[in-house]
């Protein structure tokens, strides 16, 4: 491959030259360290073989190193193509492997059953991360999480704090994250113990569940992270960015407060808690078309996460992205954090691929399908749909081939060794990529619910059959077939904004309508 530069207007930019001999002629470099064959060209190491070359399995990109590679050396490209070909050798077997449930559960029970190592003391101001990483997971995996919701409680009771809100560990200072990770947990916990019981008992789960933690301190807590700007800090004094703006208006969402309560006393100064927010989030689009951890900062997937879902807690789908964002940048950015030959996704440009932007790129992509497919119900039929805007197949493939440690517990890549926290973010992405959501608006909702600022995170719903792409002349459409290939590898269904099981944001509401009636 040869580049000739050239400078213009003073920039150096570089002009592509393709050689005559197209793709075959591709040198690749030979990587420090290693001992590849000086003459090693793409083709040496690609790996045609009977699974990677069947039909309808994955596009055809991701079966070989990209034939394009910039001759521009760094550290960054070189871990780049060393990933590209590690990865390439992980998933060169004649079929994919299966989810290995048995053995992710147990390291996910081990810390619940067993404890944490005394090596776990520097995550002491992350217990609910802890708590909401491996209960979630678990519950992904297709386990009754039920049985932890007394335990759960009685280690979160004492990180509420005395001012209102949550620390990260015993006695700690209130922070956003902390509060966000201790509600989600909560509302996973008492949603599989309350499963199937008589309402009254199912209440009786809730009370004890929720009815400890002080809703007026927690708001009047949120009220002093919340910024003039439209945004939140993440504690008193902490700093600014979309991911605690993202985890207030979860907590504030699920906790059933009113448009009242969140209006505020203007007498006493109080700012209306969502006063500011969607334009606030609409000013971190940065000009690559994702999103930056706050205004003029660089476009991250965890950070585009953050903003999409909390603009579809604000309003429906279509309407909160398409006219907050550049939706056409937005989706541009988004397909190029989809790497081939990989299949997984990185979080921003010239970065590797990791396993937990599975979740926080892939439930962009959910969101951003159910934008462009915009309102459905379950009624109604699909005349034109946008399916296939990323390929679920390949990521499908790099999580069961890259991110699964042989001893359980999930992975960011092969090397690297499996943690709570990416066990949780790369399951819920293989949810993603298993399972279609849409907005459906056709589905009553409760008087209370109807007038709530967040009715419209409770209007999603699920589907094993992902769309296809149908196209302008009548072509294509229909249903995505074989994504998984055999159902003991289905994970859980997710809610696509607060990442929990589908399903509990509805049993804490009718808890929340119930009590708020009686007090
Ligand atoms: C870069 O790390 C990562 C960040 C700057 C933070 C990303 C944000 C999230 C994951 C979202 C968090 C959301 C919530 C709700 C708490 P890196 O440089 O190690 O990784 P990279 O090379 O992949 O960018
Ligand atoms: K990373
Ligand atoms: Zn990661």
């Amino acid at each position: 491959m040869s580049y000739q530069r050239r400078a213009v207007n003073s920039k150096a930019r570089r002009k592509v030259v393709f050689p005559k001999d197209w793709p075959t002629m591709v040198q690749i470099e030979p990587l420090e360290g290693q001992q590849p064959r000086a003459d090693e060209t793409v083709d040496d190491v690609s790996h045609p073989n009977p699974y990677q070359m069947a039909p309808g399995r994955v596009p055809v990109m991701h079966l070989n190193l990209p034939f394009i590679l910039d001759d521009l050396k760094t550290e960054t490209s070189q871990k780049q193509l060393s990933t590209a070909r590690n990865i390439m050798r992980s998933v060169d077997q004649a079929t994919l492997p299966s989810l290995d449930k048995a053995t992710h559960i147990e390291f996910l029970l081990n810390p619940l059953d067993e404890g944490l190592s005394g090596g776990f003391v520097g995550l002491d101001a992350s217990r609910p991360w802890l708590l909401y990483w491996c209960i979630n997971a678990l519950s992904a995996l297709g386990e009754d999480v039920g049985v932890y919701n007394e335990r759960v409680i009685s280690s979160l009771k004492p990180l509420q704090h005395p001012g209102g809100g949550f620390g990260g560990g015993n006695g700690q200072a209130p922070h956003v994250a902390a509060a966000y990770a201790s509600i989600l947990t909560l509302t996973v916990t008492s949603y599989y113990a309350s499963r199937g019981l008589p309402e009254n008992e199912r209440l009786g789960v809730y009370a004890n569940s929720f009815a400890w933690i002080d809703r007026e301190k927690l708001l009047q807590w949120l009220r002093k992270i919340k910024l003039p700007n439209g945004g939140f800090k993440v504690n008193e004094g902490g700093e600014e960015d979309v991911r605690a703006g993202y985890c207030a208006l979860v907590v504030l969402a699920l906790l059933g407060y009113n448009e009242e309560d969140l209006r505020g006393d203007l007498s006493l100064g109080e700012l209306p808690l969502l006063e500011g927010v969607a334009g606030y989030f609409k000013s971190c689009q940065t000009w690559e078309g994702g999103i930056g951890a706050k205004p003029h900062a660089e476009a991250h997937g965890g950070y585009a996460f953050c903003v999409l879902a909390a603009l579809c807690l604000l309003g429906d789908p279509q309407e909160a992205l398409s006219e907050n964002l550049d939706f056409n940048r937005l989706v541009s950015w988004l397909s190029a954090r989809q790497y081939a030959p990989e299949g997984g996704f990185s979080g921003r440009t010239n970065k590797l691929v990791d396993g937990c932007y599975s979740t926080w790129v892939g439930g962009c992509w959910s969101l951003v399908e159910a934008a462009a497919n915009a309102i459905e119900s379950s009624k109604k039929s699909m005349k034109v749909n946008v399916g296939d805007l990323w390929s679920r197949k390949a990521l499908i493939r790099y999580i069961l081939t890259c991110c699964q440690g042989p001893y359980g517990g999930l992975r960011d890549k092969p090397g690297i060794r499996p943690d709570y926290y990416h066990s949780n973010y790369v399951l819920l992405g293989l949810s993603a990529a298993q399972h279609y959501y849409y907005y459906d608006d056709s589905s009553v909702q409760s008087p209370v619910l109807t007038k709530s600022p967040f009715r419209h995170g409770y209007r999603w719903k699920s589907s094993k059959n992902v769309p296809r792409s149908s196209g302008n002349d009548g072509t294509g459409g229909g249903w995505l077939e074989g994504l998984v290939e055999d159902e003991s590898d289905r994970v859980g269904v997710q809610h696509p904004l607060f990442n929990i099981p589908l399903g509990a944001e509805s049993y804490l509401q009718s808890w929340w309508e119930w009590f708020n009636d009686i007090s």
